[in-house]
């Protein structure tokens, strides 16, 4: 079934695992990460991302759930202690109302107002599903976005683009975007979080090894303002697209070493 076949018999993240067994499994996300619980793993080494820097074309979407860019060009990572090369597929973003809280991970119980997830799938596979499959199949990347007094240049492409996809299920053409322009420069992301955990939507597959950089991505509240105006299928404001953090059962969370 594809992973949103509980829509009509599910409507509240409550109640996805009636329809989706896979939502009620033990290593679910989002989760609150607890830093000072943390297990620091020299492991944890820094990524080496190769064609980030590189400009693409692309879509974005309003997909009735989110705000999705696939990535049509070959960008992948790999370090971290992820032990294979991933390469991303697409990324989109989860965020609150009007700037309020939105991300679905939170730090020390703090929730930013958005929330980026770049998805990645372990480079051998042809399509998501295959990686679904693997325990370690797919890699998120994610990133948390704090409010800032100035507008962030690099945002502006995107910005422009949702303002003209706020119906659902409608697109526009993005000419020229990298997957560098979204997150911070390199030097930055050398502090994160990584623990197991699935994906925040039916079928909630426990198929995720999550990264969750500390250093944070600046937008001004104009532009986290931008993304209330998108619509879900039902006519209502798509605010709030975050699952509900899930209990840790026992998974540790690691810090890197940094
Ligand atoms: C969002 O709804 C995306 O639009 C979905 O992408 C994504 O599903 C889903 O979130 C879950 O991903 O990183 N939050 S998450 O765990 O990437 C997948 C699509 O609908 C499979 C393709
Ligand atoms: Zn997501």
């Amino acid at each position: 079934p594809s992973q949103f076949s509980c829509d009509h018999q599910c409507k509240t993240p409550e109640s996805w695992s009636q329809a989706n067994s896979g939502c009620g499994g033990r290593a679910q996300s989002p989760i609150n990460v607890v830093t000072r619980k943390a297990l620091v793993d020299d492991r944890l080494g820094p990524f080496t991302f190769h064609n980030y820097q590189q400009t693409f074309h692309s879509t974005i979407k309003n997909n009735g759930h989110s705000v999705q860019v696939s990535v049509n060009h070959v960008a992948t990572v790999q370090g971290g202690d992820l032990l294979t090369g991933y390469k991303a597929v697409q990324f989109h973003l989860h965020w609150g109302k009007n700037g309020g809280p939105g991300s679905e991970h939170t730090i020390d119980g703090e929730q930013y107002p958005m929330e980026l997830h770049i998805v990645h799938m372990k480079k051998e596979y042809t399509d998501l599903s295959a990686a679904l499959k693997d325990p370690t199949g797919v890699a998120v990347l994610g990133f948390f976005y704090e409010e800032s007094r100035s507008a962030n240049k690099k945002y502006d492409n995107i910005i422009n683009a949702v303002q003209k996809i706020t119906a659902p299920n409608s697109n526009t053409s993005l000419a020229s975007i990298s997957l560098d322009q979204l997150i911070p420069a390199r030097q930055n992301l050398t502090t994160y979080y990584r623990y197991k955990g699935s994906l925040t939507t039916p079928g909630c597959t426990e198929s995720v090894v999550w990264t969750l950089f500390e250093h944070t991505i600046p937008l001004s509240k104009e532009q986290l303002q931008v993304f209330s105006k998108l619509r879900f299928p039902n006519g209502e404001p798509m605010v709030g697209n975050f699952r509900p953090l899930q209990p840790l059962n026992g998974r540790m969370v690691y810090r890197s070493g940094a």
